[in-house]
């Protein structure tokens, strides 16, 4: 046991017995004798915010992770007093405030404590920058699992790690290696199977200890600000994500074919050899729609210019390969070249937007260009301007998307890696050192880019891709994984890095797939396309110093079964399509790990390489070299094998086959999963018919189709159309009711249901309870029926 003098010896300091307290409607302080407050808000009835200031001052209340529109619920509080504690309770939880220590206990109505102050909130002065080291510390319960806290190269369960948020350009990063490129200060918390999430919204860096130094505790402390977290009960880990999602907010629905194949290298030049890359896509048919240009494309690397000699006409370029169904994807960095002759250096230097060190120089730093200057991105008027710079891309150019790279800010030649820590921001409004501001340096980059390509497309909607990210990032832009390496080890974390980030909040998410550092054999990249077309973000990049990286980079066989996969990627889009719209609207992560899907399940627990891609889909990767299957968990439930429908009882480790050409795979019973014809990008084809495979179960499932004019924003108006399906088999009779709703009017006439697994012959068909004849809904042999698009009813009958 320590004492509270050997604490305050190490120099940590605590808060003593309240002496005050006071309501303000939703707000709750409690004071301490030694200057201490709490403020507890509380926000909905299954999340409150805890904040602590010291010496009586909180600081100014801002922050960039939240989503301005969070919802808000109505929350009916109650608060009690007994000798040795304040108790405050909405309909889902109990907060005790111990009286004495401020130490805060928090349970369910049932009265089972979910989570529990160890040493609670303390404090240690900062003697080097001011300011407190400000720290949380709870108790560690039996069995307790953790998960989420964004991108981190490490097994799923962060049980018994130590992990920071300094988000840092970490160039082919090794596993377990920490921090990488992205701070997201979430995580979740199971046991008893019950999960809570704590989201701790401060930028500094930050550190969680997850049972890693003491077996019994939890902590978490970062190296200024203050001591300010949400707390989310769920029970289950998808209302915890659900509800941490809508307060750091979604992204808007981006166009349909920011979900196609994207092919990109480091870099394409000049324009001849990207339509080369272009041509041979179409020519050996494989979808495609986005092709990326990396920094080469840029004069001398100086942002938002063009290396004429290479691409002498670069909106004739564009134009050219959209003609062709390829939309041109461009990089876009921090850094601005020191050149006095560079419009965009002299236009920030007039404006005095470039970021300044303590004592008052310029902040420079060298980057591709060489010496370059950084703008001052939390800065609202910076934003302002730097998303103007977009419009002669956007607009007159044609550029159809942009991504941010180096956004950490990456600095090059400098221990650091990145902006010295006396670098000033204004944060808003509220001046700040890079200490405070360098986690949101790139979210904020990301946050104008975003901005200006949003303004400068319309009426098409923006896509946007950054590198680094703070919480609340995913409100802006697809991200990806970074600098990764070309070897098996990298695609196990790619699928746990993947997962991770959407228990994070963050579904809009990919990993170069094939590896950016040095080279696959076209196995691994077989196996990692496999994996990659199941990612919300779905593209093939490669620093290209080491050979070719294209579909067709490795001999025929592989070059087959990267098409393969790329159609069956194809093929889903309306059901990726309707992830993210669930993503969008309800913050449903677009994919789950098995202990989100099952967490009465403990086998789950520590499961990391089978995942549910959406809802119903059980993909798991071939993670190692020669494999002619694997073993796998496969979780409670019916799954049809979804390549020779065999149906299989979850709730065990099975051994499922798969050949180089194949990834195992199986769909939830019940489902019906929508396709649309294999296209080489999207909208090529009018689609006439929509595909539904349904996967009969006894019983009930439900699924969803969502689609709309897949760009533009028609839908906001409500121009969209949204299935809702509901099966009810039975032993000799199918239901599907249909429930729709908005008012696009999709191009196909009919839909094409491709039944699986039913147990009985067709007999009769009903169409909204009128007897159809077999041939007017053309039952195939294959069990393959045509229904107009509207029923609301579809009875099969047999015997
Ligand atoms: O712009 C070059 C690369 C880019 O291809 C990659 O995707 C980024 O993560 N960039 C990093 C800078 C150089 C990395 C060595």
């Amino acid at each position: 046991m320590i004492t509270n003098t050997e604490l305050e010896y190490k120099g940590n300091l605590y808060p003593n017995e309240i002496v005050d307290f006071k309501q303000d409607t939703d707000k709750i302080y409690f004071t301490t004798a030694n200057g201490v407050i709490l403020q507890i808000t509380v926000l909905r009835n299954s999340m409150i915010r805890f904040r602590y200031a010291t010496d009586h001052n909180f600081e100014p209340d801002f922050s960039y992770a939240l989503n301005k529109n969070a919802l808000r619920g109505y929350n009916e509080l109650d608060i009690r007093e007994t000798p040795t504690e304040y108790i405050i309770s909405t309909v889902r939880m109990n907060i005790l405030i111990d009286k004495k220590t401020l130490r805060t206990q928090i349970s369910d109505p049932e009265g089972n404590i979910i989570c529990e102050d160890e040493l609670g909130f303390h404090w240690e002065e900062n003697y080097e920058y001011g300011g407190n080291i400000v720290k949380m510390s709870k108790i560690t319960r039996t069995g307790e699992s953790y998960y989420g806290m964004g991108d981190k190269a490490t097994h799923s369960n962060l049980k018994g790690k130590r992990v920071e948020n300094w988000v840092t350009d970490q160039y082919a990063y090794g596993k377990d290696q920490d921090p990488l490129y992205k701070a997201i200060p979430f995580y979740v918390g199971l046991t008893d199977n019950k999960a809570y999430g704590i989201f701790f919204d401060n930028t500094f860096k930050t550190h969680f200890d997850f049972a890693h130094e003491k077996k019994h505790v939890t902590s978490f402390w970062a190296d200024g600000g203050e001591m300010n977290y949400y707390f989310i009960y769920g029970p289950t880990m998808e209302k915890v994500v659900r509800l941490y999602t809508d307060l750091t907010g979604t992204p808007e629905l981006p166009p349909l074919w920011a979900l196609g194949f994207q092919q990109s290298k480091w870099s394409y030049f000049p324009e001849s050899r990207v339509k080369e890359i272009a041509q041979k896509f179409r020519d050996l048919r494989i979808p495609c729609d986005g092709l990326y240009l990396d920094i080469d494309y840029m004069d001398g690397f100086r942002c938002f210019t063009w290396d004429k000699k290479l691409f002498p006409d670069p909106k004739k370029m564009i134009a050219d390969l959209a003609e062709d169904g390829f939309k041109t994807v461009v990089m876009i960095d921090p850094g601005i070249k020191i050149d006095r002759d560079y419009w965009i250096y002299q236009e920030a230097m007039e404006k005095d937007y470039f970021c300044k060190r303590g004592d008052g120089p310029y902040m420079h730093g060298k980057v591709w260009p060489g010496e370059c200057n950084f703008p001052d991105f939390t800065n609202p008027k910076v934003r302002k301007w730097w998303a103007e710079l977009y419009k002669e891309f956007m607009a007159d150019i044609g550029v159809h998307a942009v991504w941010n790279d180096m956004n950490e800010p990456a600095v090059m030649e400098v221990p650091s890696k990145t902006a010295p820590l006396d670098t000033r921001h204004d944060y808003d409004g509220h001046p700040s050192t890079h200490r405070k501001a360098h986690n949101v340096y790139g979210m904020q980059m990301v946050r104008a880019t975003y901005n200006g390509v949003k303004k400068h497309v319309y009426p098409k909607r923006p896509f946007v891709i950054t590198r680094a990210a703070y919480a609340g990032t995913q409100r802006y832009a697809c991200t990806w994984t970074g600098d990764n390496v070309a070897t098996w080890e990298h695609l196990w974390l790619a699928n746990v890095q993947m997962q991770r980030m959407c228990i994070s909040g963050y579904s809009f998410v990919g990993s170069d797939i094939g590896g950016f550092a040095e080279q696959p054999d076209g196995e691994l990249f077989a196996r990692w396309v496999q994996l990659g077309i199941f990612h919300p973000f779905c593209r093939v990049h490669s620093s290209g110093d080491h050979g070719d990286q294209e579909p067709w980079s490795f001999g025929e066989e592989i070059t087959d079964i990267v098409r393969k996969y790329i159609e069956l990627r194809y093929q889903l889009l309306p059901y990726l399509y309707t992830m993210f719209y669930k993503y969008s609207k309800e913050g449903l992560p677009m994919l789950r790990a098995l202990v989100m899907y099952d967490q009465e399940d403990p086998q789950t627990h520590f499961r990391t390489d089978e995942f549910i891609f959406g809802e119903q889909i059980l993909v798991c990767p071939i993670q190692e070299p020669n494999s002619k299957g694997r073993r796998m968990y496969v979780p409670r439930g019916k799954w049809y094998n979804y390549w020779n429908g065999e149906v299989i009882k979850g709730g065990m480790e099975k051994w499922v086959v798969a050949d180089i050409d194949k990834i195992p795979m199986f769909i939830k019973e019940g489902a019906m999963i929508p396709k649309y014809p294999v296209q080489q990008y999207v909208g090529e084809l009018k689609v006439l018919e929509l595909l539904v495979d349904v996967y009969f179960k006894l019983g009930v499932e439900n699924s969803t189709v969502y689609e709309d004019a897949q760009d533009g924003f028609d839908y906001k108006k409500g121009r969209y159309s949204l299935r809702n399906f509901k099966l009810n088999g039975k032993e000799n009779e199918l239901i599907i009711q249909q429930f729709k709703d908005g008012s696009f009017i999709t191009s196909y006439e009919t839909i094409k249901m491709q039944l699986h697994g039913l147990p009985f012959t067709i007999e009769a068909v009903l169409i909204d309870s009128e007897k159809v004849s077999l041939d007017a809904v053309k039952l195939l042999e294959n069990n393959c029926i045509e229904v107009p698009k509207e029923f609301t009813t579809l009875q099969l009958l047999g015997s």
